[in-house]
């Protein structure tokens, strides 16, 4: 079980307009004891993307065939509405999608921009292993997949496009506050029983966004960084804050610093308090994963959860929030 070491200060400073107080967490970094492998992932789909992951890992697999199996399975389930098939789509109604995976190695691959390929995450990864490049974008990420085999497919479901109509009709207007709906990235980091760290990211990205938008999500640094040597973090929200503060990225060198991953993701969000003016409008969750196999989370908002499987368990956790519900 976790245990929080130490809670220290609440203070209840009202935010204007929002009615939240902001709770400060300090050192509250835990450790999870388990042993490798170990397997954590954004939101509440981050559990059946885990479960995908392990099949991976509790047979000695590799990180980072895990990841991209894990993920895949949000990409391909409709349900999952901020993730590959079945995503929201921009505001002309076009599916547009973001990835990016990396190895122990440093290596990374990443597409964005991408249409009509229900798997961004396997050409971002074949983007890593077949090419010189890192990043692979719109037009030529669809050629470059096509040519690797991949089928094109149609993304918008009857019901996203349904939404997106009455958007249209009734708001046409994108908004990127907060808004459960408008995110769910996944994003996971796996560590092996060998000690090797992978990370993946895909998503849709913003709902209803500007044609041409691109988030963190596919950028190494932003929307997921891993160093194998020290661990790895990904990211989710409003991907613009994370991007202006390249926080995974951050996250790392914090935690290759000698921060716990907790507190890693902590001091990621408090920077993104001071140097982005109307932060309390947006969400960001932050999870990381070290080498040693501890983890740890912090979210601008409360609400952001994360799954975790390991040996031992299967869970959804709840991220400590800055801002904290009266
Ligand atoms: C983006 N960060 O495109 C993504 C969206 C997201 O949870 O994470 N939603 O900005």
């Amino acid at each position: 079980m976790i245990s929080r070491r130490s809670f220290i200060t609440k203070s209840s400073l009202v935010v204007a307009g929002i009615g939240i107080t902001k709770t400060n967490f300090s050192a509250n970094s835990f450790q999870n004891n388990a042993k490798m492998p170990i397997v954590i992932s954004t939101w509440e789909h981050g559990l059946a993307a885990n479960e995908g992951a392990w099949e991976i890992l509790f047979k000695g697999g590799h990180s980072l065939d895990a990841v991209e199996a894990g993920v895949r399975i949000p990409e391909g389930d409709p349900n999952v509405i901020t993730v590959g098939y079945g995503g929201i789509p921009d505001a002309k109604g076009k599916v547009t999608l973001d990835a990016c995976i990396m190895d122990e190695k440093g290596r990374a691959g990443s597409v964005t921009y991408l249409k009509s390929i229900k798997h961004p995450i396997s050409v971002a990864r074949l983007v890593m292993e077949k090419t010189p490049h890192v990043m692979l974008s719109g037009k030529g990420a669809l050629e470059f997949a096509l040519d690797n085999g991949f089928k094109k497919e149609k993304l918008l479901t009857p019901e996203r496009k349904a939404e997106w109509k009455k958007w249209k009709k009734e708001k046409n207007k994108f908004s990127n506050e907060i808004n459960i709906e408008n995110h769910d990235t996944i994003g996971m980091l796996a560590l092996d029983a060998k000690g090797r760290l992978s990370g993946a990211c895909t998503t849709s990205g913003m709902g209803y966004k500007l044609p041409g938008r691109v988030g963190d999500s596919p950028i190494i640094g932003a929307g997921l960084f891993v160093d194998g040597d020290v661990g790895g973090a990904v990211a989710t929200g409003s991907g613009e804050l994370v991007m202006k503060t390249l926080g995974t990225f951050l996250v790392v060198e914090l935690m290759r610093n000698g921060m716990s991953p907790s507190r890693a993701c902590e001091e990621a969000v408090k920077r993104i308090t001071k140097k982005i003016p109307d932060f309390e409008n947006h969400q960001i969750g932050y999870i990381a994963l070290n080498k040693s196999g501890e983890y740890g989370s912090f979210c601008i908002q409360p609400g952001f959860n994360f799954a975790v499987k390991t040996k031992n368990k299967t869970e959804l956790e709840d991220a400590e929030a800055w801002f904290k519900k009266l």
